[in-house]
């Protein structure tokens, strides 16, 4: 693999987001593919640093600037990436529900579905379960992802759930959820299709769904 693609993914996980965004630069200015950019530069790097959060052996400032930086890194690309027709791998809608103002969890989980080529629809906090719905409808998405921190809040999921099943949407979008509060078994009771414990584990669960 070419040197500066190494470096970009070395770079992204020290979280160096202008020298980040100057290799993506200098890279795409030497010829290479921004396929190649993305999956063995920025992706690669922002997979490292997933394995890592998982075992705890970096924390979440860490990941919030190394997204930052992956971030920066894909604003170069993007616009090349969409001339190439490079098709994004799905839509997801995500939010934290109706009543609940965290929003650090939700963004660790935007951040690890948009470093699996996703397209995140963020829907910021205190969503109500129609502004789901709408939003799913509008941007053709193939999963909604809903983030409580509050066991005062966590109902809301199950009122999103049913809203979905009560429209067009049912059997065509997947629901999930996720947050400290909820649990495999809430996940099972409310109805919704997947339960992940982290952000890692829930980039990697909508990936799935979408190429399935
Ligand atoms: Co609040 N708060 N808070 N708070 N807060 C908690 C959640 C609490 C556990 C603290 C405590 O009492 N020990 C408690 C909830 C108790 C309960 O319901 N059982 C609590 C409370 C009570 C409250 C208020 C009611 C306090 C008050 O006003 N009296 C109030 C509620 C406001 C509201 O939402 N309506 C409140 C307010 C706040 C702040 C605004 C001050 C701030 C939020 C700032 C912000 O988010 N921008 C805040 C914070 C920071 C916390 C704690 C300290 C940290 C939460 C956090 O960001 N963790 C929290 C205590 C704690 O957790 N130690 C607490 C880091 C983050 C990375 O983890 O969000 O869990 P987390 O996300 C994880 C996983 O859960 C998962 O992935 C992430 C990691 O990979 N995940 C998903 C998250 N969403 C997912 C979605 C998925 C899959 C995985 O699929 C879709």
């Amino acid at each position: 693999m070419s040197e500066i693609l190494n470096e970009i993914s070395t770079y992204l996980q020290a979280g160096k987001a202008p020298k980040v965004k100057e290799l993506v630069q200098q890279a795409v200015d030497e010829g290479i593919s921004p396929q190649e950019i993305l999956e063995d530069g920025l992706l690669a790097g922002m997979n490292i640093i997933g394995g890592k959060f998982k075992n705890n052996e970096v924390f979440v400032p860490e990941v919030l600037v190394a997204a930052r930086a992956m971030n920066k890194g894909i604003t170069v690309l993007r616009p090349l990436l969409v001339a190439a027709g490079v098709e994004e791998k799905g839509t997801v809608i995500l939010g934290t529900v109706k009543g609940d103002l965290h929003d650090i969890g939700k963004n660790l989980v935007r951040m690890m579905m948009e470093g699996k080529g996703l397209k995140v629809v963020d829907l910021g906090v205190d969503v109500p379960a129609s502004a789901f719905i709408d939003a799913a409808k509008e941007h053709n998405a193939k999963i909604i992802a809903c983030s409580a921190l509050l066991t005062t809040t966590m109902g809301e999921m199950k009122t999103v759930v049913d809203a979905v099943h009560q429209s067009d949407l049912n059997g065509k979008v997947k629901i999930m959820v996720g947050g400290a509060p909820v649990t495999e078994s809430f996940a099972e009771s409310i109805g919704a299709d997947c339960y992940t414990p982290d952000a890692t584990a829930a980039a990697a669960a909508a990936l799935s769904f979408c190429v399935a």
